[in-house]
This record gives C-alpha cells, sequence and structure tokens, in this order.
C-alpha cells in the first residue's frame, strides 16, 4: 500500500518527505508488532511447591510486549490448558476496539481449550508502562506479563535520560493451585487461602517450604536506570523499598506525573509505576524488599519477598545492606506516596480534567453475606456496589448490546445507593444484597465524575478500584463519609494523577472524573481477585458517536463464542 502511493508520488515529493525524515525521526510509521502467546501448563518443583501452572509460553512472568505509542500490536494466543482464558491488556485504553479488551463475559466469550483468538489493538496516546493478565476466574495469579509502552520515535522522555531499563514484576504466590483455592471458597461460602508467598520477577521471598535464589538486579555505580514496576498480585497492596537509596517517581499507569523523590513505593494490585534509580551508594550490595499493606482486622499472606541490589564491582561475600520496612498497617506512608501524584500537565501532556459534570455518580462499597444453604455457615459472603451484587452473564455484554440480545443485562444500574447510612460509621443490621447484571448507560462523550465510597459493612478495607477502556483524573480522596457540599471545593482540577486504578481509602472516598469518549462496554471493578468473585463489579455500556471515527469497530470473526 504504501509503496503503491509512493509510486504514484512526485519525485520532489519523496525527496522533501525523506529530508524530513531525517530531520524529524518521529515521522517514520508506526510498527505493527507481532506476537504469539501460547498458553500453556508448567510443571514445577522449584516455587514451593510441586505443582502444574497456567502460563504464556512457559514463563513466569510471562513475556514482555514493547511498543510504542502509535503502534499496533497483535497477540495470537492460542490455550493449550484445560481452562478457559481471555488476557486484559490492563491500561490500554483501547479506542473502539474493545473487542480485544479481554474480561470474559463483559467484552468477550473465553478462548476456549485448543482454540484461538487474535488480539488487534492500537496504542493510542499513552506511553509508560502497563501490563497484561488473564481476565477469567483467578489464573491471572501466574498469567501476566508487562508492556512497555515507549514514546514515539524521536520523543525524549520529561525526564532525564536513564542509562537502562529494568523489569520488576511483583506477584502473589499459592503453594496449591489457584483454581482449587477460588473454588473451594466458593462451594464454602468464605474467605478463600490467603497465600503462600510474595515474589519479585517470579522468585518467592525466603519463605519456609520456597528455594529461594532471589532477583538480583545489577547496576554500575554513577548510573541512572528506569525501574518499571508493576504489582501483579492478586489480592496485596504492596510497599516496594530498596536499602540506601531513594527513587524518583516519574510516572504513573502510564502517564507521566511531576517528578518526586520517596523511599517507599505504595502500588495497589492493578497499578504499575516508574521510577529512576540512580546507583549513588558505596558499590556493595542492598536489599530490596516487598511487604504487603494491611489496615484492616482481615487475614492477609503478610511475608516479605526480598531481592539484591547488587552494583558491579562488589567483592563476593559481600553483607547486604538490609533496610527498615514499613509496617503492615503504615496508612501515613501509603498517604505520603499517593499525595505525592501529580500529573505532569504541560502543553505536550495537558491534563484534561472534565470541568462540568453530565453524570455525578456515587458508589458504595459494601462487603455483607446473604443466606446460602449449600454454604458451610449457611451464608455466602457477597459484595456490592450500591447494594448491588454483579452477577456475570453466560455471554458477552459487549455482544449483547452489539446484537441487541435481549435478556442479558438490565440499564438501571442505581446512580447512587438505595439506602443512605453513615458507610463508616455505624452499620445497617442487614447485610443482604440485591443482585443483576445491571449496566449504566451513557452517551458518547459524557463527562463522569464518580464518587467511590468505601464503608465500615463487616469490616473497613482499602478497595483498588480499576476502570477499563479510560485513563480517570483522581480529583480527590479523603477519609470517612464523603460531603457533597465541602469536598468537591477541595477537589483538584488542574494536575490530578491521571491512573487507571485507584486505592479508595479503608473507611474513606475517592473522586474522579472521565470523559467517556470511547464506546462499549467497560468493566469497573474491584482488583482484589477475591472481592470480584464477591460481586464488586459493574458494567458502563457508553453509546457509539457520530459516523465510523466515533463508533466500535464490527467484531472480528475469530471472535470467541459462548
Ligand atoms: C507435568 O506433570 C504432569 C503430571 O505430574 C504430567 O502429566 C505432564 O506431562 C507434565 N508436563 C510437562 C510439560 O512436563
Ligand atoms: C487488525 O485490525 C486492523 C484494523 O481494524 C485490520 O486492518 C487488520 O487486518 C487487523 N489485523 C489482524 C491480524 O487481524
Ligand atoms: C486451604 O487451607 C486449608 C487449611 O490450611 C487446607 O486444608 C486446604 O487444603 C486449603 N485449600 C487449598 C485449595 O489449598
Ligand atoms: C503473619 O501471619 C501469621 C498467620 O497467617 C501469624 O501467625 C504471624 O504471627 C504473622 N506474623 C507477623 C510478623 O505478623
Ligand atoms: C499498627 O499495628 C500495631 C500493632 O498491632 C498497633 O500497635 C498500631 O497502633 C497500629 N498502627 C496504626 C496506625 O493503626
Ligand atoms: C440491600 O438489599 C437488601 C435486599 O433487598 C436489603 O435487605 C438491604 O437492606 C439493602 N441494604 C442496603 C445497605 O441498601
Ligand atoms: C440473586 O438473588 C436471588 C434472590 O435473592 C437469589 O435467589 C439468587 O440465588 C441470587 N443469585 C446469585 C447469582 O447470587
Ligand atoms: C467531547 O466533549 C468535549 C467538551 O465538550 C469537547 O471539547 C470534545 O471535542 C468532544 N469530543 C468529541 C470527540 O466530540
Ligand atoms: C476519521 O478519521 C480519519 C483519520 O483520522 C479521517 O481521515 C477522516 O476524515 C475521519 N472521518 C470522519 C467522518 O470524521
Ligand atoms: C468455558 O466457556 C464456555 C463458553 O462460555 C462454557 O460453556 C463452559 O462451561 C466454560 N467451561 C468452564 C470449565 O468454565
Ligand atoms: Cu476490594
Amino acid at each position: 500500500m504504501v509503496v503503491m502511493m509512493m509510486k504514484k508520488m512526485e519525485p520532489r515529493l519523496l525527496a522533501i518527505m525523506f529530508m524530513a525524515s531525517l530531520f524529524f525521526p518521529s515521522f517514520v510509521h508506526s510498527l505493527v508488532r507481532h506476537y504469539k502467546f501460547s498458553v500453556v501448563l508448567k510443571n514445577t518443583t522449584k516455587l514451593c511447591s510441586t505443582k502444574s501452572f497456567v502460563t504464556v509460553n512457559g514463563q513466569f512472568p510471562g513475556p514482555t510486549i514493547h511498543a510504542r505509542e502509535d503502534d499496533t500490536v497483535i497477540v495470537r494466543v492460542t490455550n493449550h490448558v484445560p481452562y478457559n482464558v481471555t488476557l486484559h491488556w490492563h491500561g490500554i485504553k483501547q479506542f473502539r476496539s474493545g473487542w480485544y479488551d479481554g474480561p470474559a463475559y463483559v467484552t468477550q466469550c473465553p478462548i476456549q481449550p485448543g482454540q484461538s483468538y487474535i488480539y488487534n489493538f492500537t496504542i493510542t496516546d499513552q506511553r509508560g508502562t502497563l501490563w497484561w493478565h488473564a481476565h477469567i476466574t483467578w489464573l491471572r495469579a501466574t498469567v501476566h506479563g508487562a508492556i512497555v509502552i515507549l514514546p514515539k520515535r524521536g520523543i525524549p522522555y520529561p525526564f532525564p535520560k536513564p542509562d537502562d531499563e529494568k523489569i520488576i514484576v511483583l506477584g502473589e504466590w499459592w503453594k496449591s493451585d489457584v483454581e482449587a483455592v477460588v473454588d473451594e471458597a466458593t462451594k464454602s461460602g468464605g474467605p478463600p487461602n490467603i497465600s503462600d508467598a510474595h515474589t519479585i520477577n517470579g522468585h518467592p521471598g525466603p519463605v519456609a517450604g520456597c528455594i529461594f535464589q532471589g532477583y538480583t538486579l545489577h547496576v554500575e555505580s554513577g548510573k541512572t536506570y528506569l525501574l518499571r514496576i508493576v504489582n501483579a498480585a492478586l489480592n496485596d497492596e504492596l510497599f516496594f523499598k530498596i536499602a540506601g537509596h531513594k527513587l524518583t517517581v516519574v510516572e504513573a499507569d502510564a502517564s507521566y506525573v511531576k517528578p518526586f523523590e520517596i523511599d517507599t513505593i505504595f502500588l495497589s494490585p492493578g497499578q504499575t509505576t516508574n521510577v529512576l534509580l540512580t546507583a549513588n551508594q558505596p558499590v556493595g550490595k542492598y536489599l530490596i524488599a516487598i511487604t504487603p499493606f494491611m489496615d484492616a482486622p482481615i487475614g492477609f499472606d503478610n511475608l516479605t519477598a526480598t531481592a539484591t541490589l547488587r552494583y558491579k564491582g562488589t567483592p563476593p561475600y559481600s553483607k547486604t545492606m538490609l533496610s527498615t520496612i514499613p509496617a503492615v498497617n503504615a496508612t501515613e506512608v501509603t498517604f505520603r506516596f499517593i499525595d505525592s501524584l501529580r500529573s505532569i500537565n504541560t502543553n505536550i501532556y495537558p491534563a484534561r480534567v472534565p470541568l462540568t459534570i453530565e453524570h455525578d455518580l456515587f458508589f458504595a462499597i459494601t462487603v455483607g453475606v446473604n443466606p446460602c444453604d449449600t454454604c458451610l455457615q449457611g451464608i455466602r459472603i457477597a459484595s456490592a456496589i450500591n447494594n448491588i451484587t454483579f452477577v456475570m452473564p453466560t455471554t458477552s455484554l459487549l455482544e449483547a448490546n452489539y446484537y441487541n440480545i435481549p435478556g442479558v443485562f438490565t440499564e438501571d444500574f442505581p446512580p447512587r445507593p438505595p439506602m443512605v447510612f453513615d458507610y463508616t460509621g455505624v452499620q445497617p443490621t442487614n447485610l443482604q444484597s440485591n443482585n443483576g447484571t445491571k449496566l449504566y448507560r451513557v452517551k458518547f462523550n459524557s463527562s463522569i465524575q464518580l464518587v467511590l465510597q468505601g464503608t465500615a459493612m463487616i469490616a473497613p478495607e482499602n478497595h483498588p478500584f480499576h476502570l477499563h477502556g479510560y485513563n480517570f483524573f483522581v480529583v480527590g480522596q479523603g477519609l470517612g463519609n464523603f460531603d457533597p457540599e465541602k469536598d468537591p471545593l477541595t477537589f483538584n482540577l488542574v494536575d490530578p494523577v491521571e491512573r487507571n486504578t485507584i486505592g479508595v481509602p479503608n473507611a474513606g472516598w475517592a473522586a474522579i472524573r472521565f470523559r467517556a469518549d470511547n464506546p462499549g462496554v467497560w468493566f469497573l471493578h474491584c482488583h482484589l481477585e477475591v472481592h470480584t468473585t464477591w460481586g464488586l463489579k459493574m458494567a458502563f455500556v457508553v453509546d457509539n458517536g457520530e459516523g465510523p471515527n466515533e463508533s466500535l469497530l464490527p467484531p472480528p470473526p475469530d471472535l470467541p463464542k459462548c
């Protein structure tokens, strides 16, 4: 195509184009990047137990996708395992390409054993670190990997160019099969078993029963490294710290932030961040530690995972410099990190915060119990938004909307709680919820404000909420009950951080804004897999706008069927 066009062009024009491409390297066409992902079982005897687990291409963490902004990424996924699989490209906006977003029964039916599906999406208007993961049952525990999006060719980072880049994927490991863990919990109605270890690039910490080798981050004195950190854990929010070194945060969820220096990074499951690390300490070895954060009276995996930062030239048998670690309930350390995040908001990367609101939504997040005859204690834990525990359909919501299939979902998702109570104070005595496959429909390009209100029902807890299809701006955050009169006066509408996953603080609230300029069905859910399983999820339906450029593409021919 390009060659044919060029043949028809004036030679003089071609010469100008060629020269322009020399002076402006960004003139070079964007690329199509092809990947082959085989979903296969891998056997291990090394990772804490002997078990067989699901991977992509036999790798844990899975392969990294490298692309530039404006590139098209094509991933041919073939399922060779006895489970249904889908893959989600976490944080990729999927403009008009919702068929490739990946959450099972939301945008597609599963890729069944023996089947293939080609994911095909273009990366528009984002650069940084994101990640991909399975989006069905609990398979993402071991089916995940990083996505590195470089800026367009010839466009520099808005911070000093690092000498090298390193990917650090944090995970959570069960000695037994994760599908058995979630199935057991679903049968019993109670909470699932907590994990047995945390991992850094696939290496578990020094944990009983695990062979400890540990990941080593090799550095050279005087050099600066860009660390691309992903929290791929299922249920645990994590602190990340390197002994003796400060970190300069430059990006969160593939959006640039105003750089700031800090010693402890805090990431909820689903979140990513890029930091600069300068090897400016005496040659030696330094401990890298990841530890969980939990400020609620809830059972969790409290184990630390460690790795080593090692300078080139470190003598053998050197001692590793240790570091203090934050207390598991160090809420103030989480706020120190979160409150420092600001969009870079420059001419090139403006923060386009919606200033007027067409949909003013207030979602109360509760965890309660419903009666259950077949459950161990006669009750089942259920989580809800505005008292609706989301019921997954058995066909894809996006298809149901596209083909107008009746009976799959209703459009009456409540924009506010049906019952007002003291969300973070005195709790209702009735802990039951309603259920349904209820969606919330908006017109193309509507502006939405969503206040996510945590509650103390059963126990107050932090919930990292993830929105598909968009980034949003975190315009406000606070403790206690949101005050619709006073709190909006303090909103940051100038340079709020732009991200795709937001930790709603324990017994507090977070306010986000976004413009629904991407047609499709977009999932909103807690990124603690345990809570998603309990029904803490819903979806938006966003209508097409005018003309093909504002409309969802037609479904691909190989879209899996239910
Ligand atoms: C993994 O182990 C199972 C049973 O333990 C065996 O049937 C299978 O062939 C093994 N797979 C590989 C790839 O080694
Ligand atoms: C990917 O999508 C583009 C645009 O929708 C289409 O032209 C192209 O053929 C697709 N590629 C594959 C491999 O399906
Ligand atoms: C969950 O933990 C209990 C108690 O330790 C154990 O008996 C059970 O086998 C575990 N379940 C799975 C699926 O590992
Ligand atoms: C970690 O949790 C276990 C129970 O899962 C508990 O026995 C242990 O005391 C805890 N350790 C710390 C340091 O809190
Ligand atoms: C954290 O936990 C410790 C030990 O349980 C307790 O003494 C301390 O008050 C807690 N701190 C906060 C901020 O809740
Ligand atoms: C939720 O719905 C259930 C069932 O209708 C009801 O009993 C309960 O009071 C409601 N709770 C809240 C907090 O709205
Ligand atoms: C939804 O609620 C109804 C009425 O309480 C109940 O019978 C049904 O089992 C619930 N469905 C699910 C999937 O929880
Ligand atoms: C969406 O709305 C904003 C604000 O009114 C406007 O600036 C923008 O052009 C609209 N975008 C589209 C694609 O219509
Ligand atoms: C759609 O977008 C393409 C490429 O940006 C542009 O050339 C075309 O004019 C647009 N069409 C309409 C109807 O806006
Ligand atoms: C896999 O997906 C198909 C299509 O939705 C469904 O019929 C089947 O029950 C699923 N299998 C499992 C094991 O969940
Ligand atoms: Cu949650």
